[in-house]
């Protein structure tokens, strides 16, 4: 149950550019005039700035800088992804709480967002350092109507989302390498997490998570990561507004995930193999089994990488270690 703070936030967030009235918010939350003028002294408190003119009524001017389900929502453009979010100060891992909430009733769009995470993982037993309040550490509950086996598709949409907004917002050259990781510099500044429940034929449901490593210095990094790791601030020079770049990837992912939707992967792969890296050239290539040299030919309709094996026959890899 959403408390009536929140729903107050979410009135005033939606009349963002207007006033409105004590009487409609009333009406709306069913509490009285005192009660509202009431929330709203609590909200000052929290670091939120409101405008309250008789005869027009109230609007938010400033959001706190905390980083809140709240004041991410606040100017939030998407229809459907992050109209849930779930913001937690520490975590073991947003992956962890968005399948306990995907096993419940948690919609389409549910977004599970941490300050931290002490037990933040990559794929198989890979740790994720996700140092406080340093980085993006985010996880979408979708339901999407696609077969299992196209899935993986999703972890290449995300990987081609977060390049968009790197190139455009960040100002940054992004790559991807297959099939998770977005590099800077040959450095790794994110990684993708996807993971799935599903029948023979359909999906339950998709967990995707985002680590993203935006204001880290270098001693923010374990020292093992030092020559690996990057930061959107080590990148730059800057400092980043945490909130602002969650608002636009997802503003980016909504859209991106709708044109899949409607028109499959191709256009994806497209995206993807614009900002592959080493596309073309010769790879390190490590399986459960094996460890060769091969060249990148790409990525298949289905996501899969495109190499040779090592008696140099065309093939489609779909779990694999790649390096250079
Ligand atoms: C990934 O795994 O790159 C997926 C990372 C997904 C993290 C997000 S954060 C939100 C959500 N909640 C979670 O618990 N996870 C997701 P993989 O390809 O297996 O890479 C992991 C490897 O990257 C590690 O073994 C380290 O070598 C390296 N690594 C660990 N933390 C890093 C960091 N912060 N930056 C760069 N590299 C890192």
């Amino acid at each position: 149950m959403q408390s009536t703070r929140n729903k107050l936030i979410d009135i005033l967030s939606n009349n963002s550019d207007t006033y409105i009235s004590g009487q409609a918010i009333s009406e709306q939350l069913q509490i009285s005039r005192s009660a509202i003028w009431k929330h709203m002294k609590e909200l000052e408190k929290d670091g939120y700035v409101i405008e309250g003119k008789s005869k027009r009524g109230y609007r938010i001017l400033e959001y706190p800088n905390k980083l809140s389900g709240n004041t991410i929502k606040w100017g939030l453009e998407t229809e459907w992804l992050g109209k849930e979010i779930i913001y937690k100060d520490t975590l073991k891992s947003t992956q962890i709480l968005a399948h306990e909430l995907a096993q419940g009733h948690a919609q389409h769009g549910t977004v599970v967002v941490a300050g931290e995470q002490t037990q933040g993982r990559g794929r198989m037993d890979h740790t994720w350092e996700s140092s406080k309040e340093k980085g993006i550490w985010m996880s979408f509950i979708l339901r999407p109507e696609i077969a299992p086996n196209q899935a993986p598709q999703l972890t290449l949409l995300a990987a081609t989302v977060l390049a968009e907004v790197l190139r455009r917002d960040v100002g940054v050259v992004p790559m991807i390498k297959w099939p998770n990781d977005l590099l800077i510099n040959r450095k790794k500044c994110a990684g993708i997490l996807t993971e799935m429940q599903a029948e023979q034929d359909q999906i339950w449901y998709v967990v995707l998570g985002m680590g993203i490593n935006v204001n880290h210095t270098l001693d923010d990094f374990p020292k093992d990561l030092h020559s690996r790791a990057t930061s959107l601030k080590l990148e730059t020079d800057k400092t980043w507004e945490i909130r602002d770049l969650i608002q636009k990837i997802l503003v980016t992912f909504e859209r991106t995930y709708n044109t899949y939707l409607d028109n499959g992967f191709s256009v994806i792969k497209e995206r993807w193999e614009k900002d592959g890296f080493r596309i073309g050239e010769q790879i390190k290539i490590k399986t459960l089994r094996d460890k060769w040299e091969a060249p990148f030919l790409g990525i298949a309709e289905d996501g899969a990488l495109q190499t040779k094996t090592p008696n140099g026959e065309e093939t489609k890899l779909y779990s694999a270690e790649i390096d250079w």
